[in-house]
């Protein structure tokens, strides 16, 4: 076959990209054409995304890839549970909250207090976060709901902004905490007894499908010609664990970068008294999939330590390595999901409190937090065995994370199994693979991620 080339736009918490993938001879080759920063704007004691700066970054990555000769398709994924409003002209309405806005401050509670737990439980699978899309819904004022026409999420939002279709992809809507995994529809049941207007949700589509073509405007504003939207998996975590690079059914997964998502894959929701006591989340995955996990805190807790700090992360990470291990903190303690340049006297505090050696230099906080990590994967890879029943013998670890080296081998030593890292670009290269190759096949998929990508492996260290 001749060789096929997309546009993968990525949009994480801390930064996006805007990559050009080449699929030729079963093998996929990436090109970053364009990255940007991304991060919460505060504005008067809440925080914010600006979604239009990101759409100006992505037009400018769309120009880059038009002086690339003829390109097939087009698709975005992003971060979950954010979205935008739209009136009936399809205008934005108003500015795009953040998930870690203090406008969500004791509304999950109220929620719960609400509709029970088992209600909301039963009905999507989805793991209680004070930021899930429900809880967001919730806390808006109801004559901003009542003047939206259309609530669409993020990767939604910029594909509208594209080809003029406005779809919400599966994937994603699993994140919302109101989509019906088992049903495979809204669960508007939810929506109702909060008073939130069902008009608002559009048709779920899966990834594959095929949008439209850009529109004469995007098209004049970035040179591209006769390009497709194809929908990928939009939230990203899914696209990453569609390019876990794994065989088999042995593995789990560990999806690192500002988040870390600890899960595995399995045939169908596993939605139980026992998974809601573990307060497991089922997500959609690519396939049909279901993706088993749970939400860890990620190098979210270092990357806001070193807003402060200003230390190049290898040199950080080669130092933390040479400290011993001292204390460990829960990195899902609630204190540490707000940002703040008191991240790191956060941490101190939680050791403080907890009667352990308080971390000092950045060094030692930072080996703090990558033990925390690591510690809690090996918990929940426990949990996910026990209420799966699934045998677990190698854990992929794919994103940005994959990349610290002490990480990789600190998850090998904690989990006492074989840690296979890469690829880096998990989310692009499964955004590009599902554009390229339709989403109906996920070994063959991953087969061309493993042929495509050189995958470093740790080996557990028996415990000091
Ligand atoms: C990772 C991620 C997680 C989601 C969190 C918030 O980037 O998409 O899967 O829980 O961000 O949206």
């Amino acid at each position: 076959a001749p060789p096929t080339r997309h546009i993968a736009v990525d949009l994480g918490a801390s930064s996006g990209r805007v990559a050009l993938g080449t699929f030729e001879g079963g093998k996929l080759h990436v090109e970053i054409l364009h990255r940007f920063p991304n991060g919460g704007v505060p504005v008067r004691g809440q925080l914010y995304w600006n979604v239009l700066g990101l759409w100006r970054e992505v037009l400018h990555g769309l120009k880059l890839a038009a002086q690339h000769g003829e390109i097939q398709s087009i698709g975005v994924n992003s971060w979950a549970v954010d979205y935008g409003l739209l009136d009936a002209q399809g205008d934005l309405l108003g500015a795009v909250h953040h998930y870690r806005s203090p406008r969500l401050d004791g509304v999950m509670q109220r929620v719960r207090a609400t509709l029970t737990d088992q209600a909301i439980y039963n009905a999507t699978g989805i793991q209680f976060l004070p930021f899930n899309t429900l809880y967001q819904l919730a806390a808006e004022p109801p004559e901003r709901l009542a003047r939206a026409d259309k609530l669409l999420m993020i990767p939604d939002l910029l594909h509208f902004w594209l080809c003029g279709v406005a779809v919400t992809e599966r994937t994603n809507a699993s994140s919302t905490q109101f989509f019906n995994p088992q049903m495979g529809k809204w669960a508007t049941e939810l929506l109702d007894a909060l008073n939130i207007p069902t008009r608002l949700l559009s048709d779920i589509v899966e990834s594959g499908t095929t949008l439209g073509k850009l529109t004469p405007e995007v098209e004049r504003e970035t040179g591209l010609r006769g390009v497709q939207v194809i929908l990928p998996a939009t939230h990203d975590t899914a696209s990453a664990v569609a390019a876990v690079p794994a065989e088999g059914q042995d593995w789990a997964y560990v999806s690192s970068g500002t988040w870390s998502l600890v899960g595995i894959e399995t045939p169908q929701p596993i939605i139980t008294p026992r998974s809601l006591a573990e307060n497991l989340t089922n997500e959609a995955g690519v396939g049909g999939t279901n993706r088993l996990l749970k939400n860890v805190m990620g190098l979210w807790i270092i990357q806001q330590c070193n807003e402060v700090w200003k230390l190049d992360y290898a040199d950080l990470y080669k130092q933390a390595a040479d400290v011993a291990s001292g204390s460990t903190i829960d990195p899902d303690d609630a204190r540490f999901l707000p940002p703040g340049a008191d991240m790191a006297v956060r941490v101190q505090a939680y050791c403080s409190e907890t009667n352990q050696f308080v971390p000092q230099t950045p060094a030692e906080i930072t080996r703090c937090v990558l033990d925390s990590l690591a510690h809690k994967t090996a918990q929940i890879l426990r949990v996910l065995k026990d209420v799966s029943g699934q045998a677990i013998r190698v854990v992929h670890v794919v994103g940005g994370g994959s990349q610290i080296a002490l990480l990789n081998q600190l998850i090998a030593n904690a989990c006492g199994k074989w840690v296979i890292a890469g690829p880096v670009e998990a989310t692009l290269m499964g955004n590009l693979s599902v554009q390229a190759l339709g989403q109906t096949d996920l070994p063959t998929l991953r087969q061309v991620v493993r042929a495509s990508t050189a995958l470093k492996t740790f080996s557990p260290n028996p415990q000091p």
